[in-house]
């Protein structure tokens, strides 16, 4: 299950407070939300990209948030930036926010997921895998004979 984060805390989304520090040492995650909480009408919430939210403008047709209590699913690992609005709220006020989502860890160990790759590339070369089976020791002695090597390059 996804964790709710309340932007800002019991402050939610309002003018002149520091959502970077906010953000900073939280992890989130595809699954978790955001939610924006403000009294409807005095804010709405946009989401934009770098750049908008960068010079606090959103792209023409970017649809507002704006019920006062919105919830934004986290769906997507990256970054994700949104800005207030209204007036000078984003560039005055400080009322932008970013956040990096993180891949979901309910998903196989990524540790996992790399070792099975790696024995798979390892079994493709039959000569590692059965020495392997067998002798190690032998197999680095037998790889030191000129004439082995040659015939296994071809
Ligand atoms: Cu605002």
């Amino acid at each position: 299950m996804g964790t709710d984060f309340m932007v800002g805390d019991d402050k939610g989304w309002t003018l002149n407070f520091d959502y970077q520090a906010w953000a900073e040492g939280k992890q989130f995650y595809v699954g978790d939300n955001l939610v924006f909480k403000y009294p409807e009408g005095a804010h709405d919430v946009l989401k934009v990209n770098g750049t908008g939210f960068q010079h606090c403008v959103a792209p023409a047709g970017t649809v507002a948030l704006a019920t006062g209590n919105d919830v934004v699913p986290l769906l997507m690992p990256g970054k994700k930036w949104y800005i207030c609005g209204i007036g000078n709220h984003c560039a005055t006020g400080n009322m932008k926010l970013v956040i990096t989502v993180l891949p979901n860890t309910e998903a196989p160990a990524p540790a996992k997921t790399s070792a099975a790759r790696g024995s798979i590339l390892f079994c493709r070369d039959p000569t590692v895998a059965n020495a392997r089976r067998t002798d190690l020791r032998k197999f680095l002695v037998d790889e030191s004979g000129e004439d082995e090597m040659e015939e296994r390059n071809e």
